[in-house]
């Protein structure tokens, strides 16, 4: 490893010159844990180097694409061949047919799939579209899941229950939010008083079905078949967003254990990315025919990309399709995830601090708090101040846990049972001092 020239200081110093907080996705800035993000230099594995030689066990992995581990040989070599034939063409290629092929044979809730470029712009436009299919305006949301940074979707919960949002960013007109109401995640009573009250208004449900973004929070089983019914009652499309879940819960998405738990259970739209970019900008939005037919050029509902379908993210994404499909390997990526969850819990045992973990395939999430939170609420009553501090001790001994307590944890394939080991024996070290 040539030692870079700039420190990750002197480098986050030159790039808040020219970039906003330094970064291009303000939680890479380790605002919420405070200290100096580490610019990464490379990455192979289950590790990435920073700029000053450091070596870390990555559980972020691009935030969840990365599920074979950084640099996996056959999904190079599948990305190089492609940029030979060229970088971006604007015109159909044969690898979108196969790509889209690949993500229905994985999510047969979905006949029909339209490439994007970004999971922000599939939420975005599965949104449209169900707008445009139902002719309705209003959409249910819950607060603590994000779908990305669409205007309409930038929403936090109005004053009371059931209510209309506010933006939770600036820039968005209140106008644009009015149509969106916000929901307590996994509260029953609330989604048949929202039903009750707008149900005949509603184009869709959208919903993290294990909701990374809040760490880790499940759906009950109640609370998603009632989801299922109330949509099917009024009329509503039910919108599983699974840009996180997708591919990296399970081989079928969250929406496959869902399925298994509620026989005949689908929703009516799937939004995707990240592990079916394989780390490339790709991401999709699909259902059945009778709504996909709605989108341009078919139907009216506009929707558009330059770069959608991109030749080297195509080749990126069936790649990593295809190592993910190999027998045995989400049960590989499972027994991983358990082991670090549960050694992390018996760590935090020993040393008297509150924790409760969960996993699902290769994802993963924790809290330190004696009992798993289900709605947001509840995930905001963690100690902020000692995660943190949790942060930067395993950050110190070369573990990168996401750097906020509301964002969840990923493992790939690459990871050890040795990276595994070490990441507990460094976290028995950490709890001992919160
Ligand atoms: P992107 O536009 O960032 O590709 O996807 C938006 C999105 C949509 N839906 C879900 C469930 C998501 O988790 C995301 C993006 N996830 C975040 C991590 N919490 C990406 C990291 C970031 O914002 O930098």
């Amino acid at each position: 490893m040539t030692p870079n020239t700039e420190t990750n200081e002197q480098l986050f110093a030159r790039a808040q010159r020219v970039i906003p907080g330094g970064v291009n996705s303000p939680v890479r800035a380790f605002k919420a844990v405070g200290g100096t993000p580490r610019f990464v230099k490379r990455a192979q594995g289950a590790y990435f180097w920073d700029v000053e030689g450091q070596r870390y066990i990555d559980y972020i992995g691009s935030w969840g694409p990365m599920i074979l581990g950084h640099g996996h040989h056959g999904v190079v070599q599948a990305v190089q061949a492609a940029v030979l034939e060229g970088f971006s063409y604007g015109a159909p290629t044969a690898r979108e047919v196969d790509l889209a092929e690949a993500i229905l044979r994985l999510v047969p809730s979905m006949d029909m799939v339209r490439l994007v470029s970004s999971g922000t712009e599939a939420a975005m436009s599965a949104l449209r579209l169900a707008r445009g299919v139902t002719g309705r305006h209003k959409l249910i949301k819950f607060e603590g899941c994000y779908h990305g940074h669409a205007d309409a979707l930038l929403v936090k919960a109005g004053s009371g229950l059931a209510t209309f949002g506010n933006p939770t960013s600036a820039g968005v007109p209140p106008e644009v939010v009015q149509h969106t109401l916000v929901l307590e995640y996994n509260n029953i009573a609330q989604l048949e008083e929202a039903f009750a009250l707008y149900g005949k208004e509603l184009a869709c449900v959208v919903i993290e079905p294990i909701a990374g973004n809040m760490n880790f929070v499940r759906a009950s089983v109640a609370f998603m078949q009632r989801c299922r019914e109330l949509c099917t009652e009024h009329g509503a499309l039910l919108a599983f967003d699974e840009v996180m879940t997708g591919c990296r819960v399970a081989l079928g998405s969250a929406q496959s254990l869902y399925a298994k738990a509620i026989p005949g259970f689908e929703p009516d739209m799937t939004i995707m990315g990240k592990v079916i970019g394989g780390g490339m900008p790709l991401a999709a939005f699909g259902a059945k025919r009778a709504v996909m037919e709605h989108l341009a050029p078919m139907g009216p509902v506009y929707q558009a990309g330059t770069l959608s379908g991109n030749p080297v993210a195509t080749a990126c994404g069936l790649a990593t399709l295809a190592e993910i499909s190999k027998p045995g390997f989400f049960d590989g990526l499972a027994r991983k995830s358990r082991t670090l969850v549960d050694g992390l819990a018996q760590a935090a045992r020993e040393a008297g601090v509150p924790f409760s973990g969960d996993c699902e395939g290769g994802m993963f999430g924790f809290f330190l708090l004696e009992q798993l939170p289900q709605n947001y609420a509840q995930v905001m009553k963690s100690d902020g101040a000692r995660f943190n501090k949790l942060f930067h001790g395993m950050l110190e001994r070369g573990i990168y846990f996401a750097p906020a307590l509301y964002e969840a944890g990923f493992v790939s394939a690459a990871h050890s049972d040795a990276d595994i080991a070490e990441t507990i024996e460094a976290a028995r070290a950490v709890f001992k001092t919160l």
